[in-house]
């Protein structure tokens, strides 16, 4: 993974690039798409709001165009300090990207969140909604959805999709191709992600801390990658999860250490598959009171 960038020449005439932001509710599955498109794994998924906390850009190279995507954190009103600044991202990314993709949740069908993102796109002209999760989806709710969603955004194309089956991402990717400016590549063909390793990494351990712990614990937690060290086909990685309370040290840690076991076994899997090489994976787990309101914590933690 680097991020290198190349002015490649060898492109054809007409060639298009730019940067695409993919924007949405929380859990509409804008992370799966972005993975499931690259066919490779760079942002962090699970079943919970507020999984995706910075932004995580993810290259596809086409023969005829370079889609530089974008991965947000969800847009929703934020009530603490750590949404605040996750949603300002989003926002910025947004604003900044030549196209916006706004994935809706077909599933969960157009809610209140939905219609207050579609009043902010409605002076964008580059924009195209990805209606998300038709899998399972019965037959004849697809068509209001897509009548909705023309009448929230009069003109723009809506495309059906399953970001977990990958359906219809042809006419999505051409699409979004379309609305793109015509630009070089900016990328080395082999380059996927801006993401270091050691981002990787920290994503990764964060994922398996949401997927083992319920409720409030997601919300607290925060992991900063103390060490990283390549020796040969080994890497040596040690890590700390930050919580805000005792109580979700001794949560994160499980009865007799059971779950930080499981935690750094799932990622030390997981890590050595995405890294192509042995990990040695060592995590800690530290309580920082309040993280989440410190503002020079929360900047250390990448907020
Ligand atoms: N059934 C179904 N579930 C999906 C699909 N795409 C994403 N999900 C699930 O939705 C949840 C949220 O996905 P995620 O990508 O983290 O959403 P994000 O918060 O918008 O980035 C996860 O449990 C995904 O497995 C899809 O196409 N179909
Ligand atoms: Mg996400």
């Amino acid at each position: 993974m680097q991020t290198v960038r190349s002015q490649s020449s060898e492109v054809p005439t007409g060639h298009r690039s730019g940067f695409v932001a993919i924007i949405g509710r929380p859990n509409v599955g804008k992370s799966t798409l972005l993975n499931q498109v690259l066919g490779q794994k760079v942002a962090i998924v699970t079943p919970k709001p507020q999984t995706t906390r910075g932004r995580i850009l993810g290259i596809l190279t086409l023969p005829d165009a370079q889609i530089i995507f974008v991965d947000t954190p969800g847009l929703h009103r934020p009530r603490s300090m750590v949404n605040q600044r996750m949603v300002e991202a989003a926002e910025r990314a947004a604003a900044e990207a030549d196209v916006r993709l706004w994935v809706v949740d077909a599933q969960a069908g157009i809610t209140a969140g939905d219609r207050a993102i579609a009043v902010q796109l409605q002076g964008t002209a580059e924009t195209c909604v990805a209606l998300n999760k038709i899998d399972g989806l019965p037959r004849n709710a697809l068509l209001p959805l897509l009548a909705a969603l023309d009448e929230m955004l009069p003109g723009r194309h809506v495309i059906p999709v399953s970001a977990l089956r990958k359906t219809n991402f042809n006419e999505l990717l051409e699409q979004l191709v379309r609305l793109l400016p015509v630009g070089p590549r900016y990328y080395d063909p082999e380059v996927f992600t801006d993401q270091t390793e050691r981002l990787l990494a920290q994503e990764v351990i964060r994922e398996k801390v949401l997927l083992q712990t319920e409720a409030e614990v997601p919300y607290a937690v925060a992991v900063t990658i103390d060490q990283f060290e390549d020796k040969g086909k080994v890497a040596v990685i040690s890590a700390t999860i930050h919580v805000e309370r005792a109580s979700q040290k001794a949560i994160v840690i499980g009865a007799g250490g059971k779950r930080i076991k499981e935690i750094g076994r799932a990622a030390r899997i997981e890590l050595e598959a995405l890294l192509g090489r042995r990990l040695y994976l060592e995590v800690f787990v530290r309580v920082q009171e309040e993280w989440t309101k410190r503002r020079a914590l929360l900047k250390e933690f990448g907020f």
